[in-house]
């Protein structure tokens, strides 16, 4: 199915029940479940379901616990959730393929008796992917090894990423899952410190749940965390990963840091005029002088922020926090109290604090 990345780039990508990832899988601790898996793919498939307790005969390694799914048929996985927290499923025949091209999603189970502390406001589940998608295609390269070049939270790069909306004082859950294939991701989330509580092993008991503004999250596993988003403003959430926060034509660029291009722009002139070289100050400029990209392709950066242009892109999404909201759609970008905003020191400010320019 196409899957829309972000606006102007979509690619043909595979996944579940219509959608890229699959729908997230939900149930509560105790309930039997029956899944029926159609191939519709041209080549054989499985699904497995991972970190979750069943069968042997139920989890799905091709030629290891049942024959693939041959194309057209309809296989029938059933268990009995015998545990709660946050799990994924994946194809695991041909993974390198399937998996790289979206054949993934989320399990939640939610406990039959929740413990205390359990519940919250706000639970949010973010699936972590990478792809390569070269500029100009729109078909993922299962091949790729290493660079690759749209990273995504629920297969959606910034700024085609979701805010996470919540009102101040709300209790928030975010689950997070990696099946990158090479990569994984330090999640960092700005404003808040939060408590790690879950793994994909299970909940994590109180006094072994660490406060931290970044949590990694390894390819193959899950991470809960939790904070209280007790303070209003729009507040970045992304990989630390500075090659994470770029889009496609970030990388693979010739360096010319620093470079005096004059001289050398004016001797190509005269062979293509209008030449320029770009990217002596960094990738920003590139965004802000609205670099043309070939069709069904994303600038290397972000997008227009309230103030500025948001020089990030990929894996980065805002954490939205406001008093008084009535419902969680976007609200739109904070407007920050007077007094609170950083911007140009004024002469009087300087002269206070004794600083000389
Ligand atoms: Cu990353």
């Amino acid at each position: 199915m196409d899957n829309s990345f972000a606006p102007g780039l979509s690619a043909k990508c595979w996944g579940y029940n219509g959608v890229c990832h699959g729908p997230t899988i939900e149930a509560v601790e105790g309930d039997h479940v029956r899944v029926y898996v159609t191939n519709k793919l041209g080549a054989p498939t499985t699904v497995h379901w991972h970190g979750i307790y069943l069968p042997a005969g139920m989890d799905g390694i091709g030629g290891l616990n049942q024959r693939a799914i041959a194309p057209g048929e309809t296989f029938m996985y059933e268990w009995t959730f015998r545990q709660h927290g946050t799990f994924m499923y994946h194809s695991h025949h041909d993974e390198m393929t399937q998996m790289a091209m979206g054949m993934t999603g989320m399990i939640v189970v939610h406990p039959r008796n929740p413990p205390k502390g359990y519940a919250v406001d706000r639970d949010f589940v973010i699936m972590l992917s990478e792809w390569k998608i070269v500029p100009g295609t729109s078909r993922p390269d299962p091949n790729e090894m290493s660079d690759f070049n749209i990273l995504t939270m629920n297969a959606k790069a910034f700024p085609g990423t979701v805010p996470l909306v919540c009102k101040t004082g709300d209790r928030v859950r975010i689950r997070l899952g990696n099946l990158s294939a090479m990569d994984h991701h330090p999640i960092h989330l700005h404003g808040f410190h939060f408590k790690i509580t879950a793994t994909d092993g299970g909940r994590l008991p109180a006094s072994a749940q660490w406060p931290e503004t970044t949590v990694l999250v390894p390819t193959g596993s899950t991470r809960d965390v939790e904070f209280i988003a007790d303070e209003p403003g729009d507040w970045a959430m992304h990989c630390h990963m500075t090659h994470h926060v770029m889009n496609q034509m970030g990388h693979e660029i010739p360096n010319t840091m620093g470079v005096e291009a004059g001289s050398v722009d004016a001797r190509a002139g005269h062979l293509l005029p209008g030449y320029m070289t770009m990217g002596q100050q960094g990738m920003g400029e590139m965004a802000l002088m609205g670099m043309k990209v070939p069709d069904n392709s994303i600038p290397m950066v972000g997008g227009k922020g309230p103030h500025d242009y948001i020089t990030m892109g990929g894996m980065f999404t805002i954490v939205k926090v406001r008093d008084g909201l009535t419902s969680y759609d976007d609200p739109g970008w904070y407007d920050n109290p007077p007094g609170t905003q950083a911007d140009v020191a004024r002469p009087e400010d300087l002269a206070r604090d004794g600083i000389k320019l």
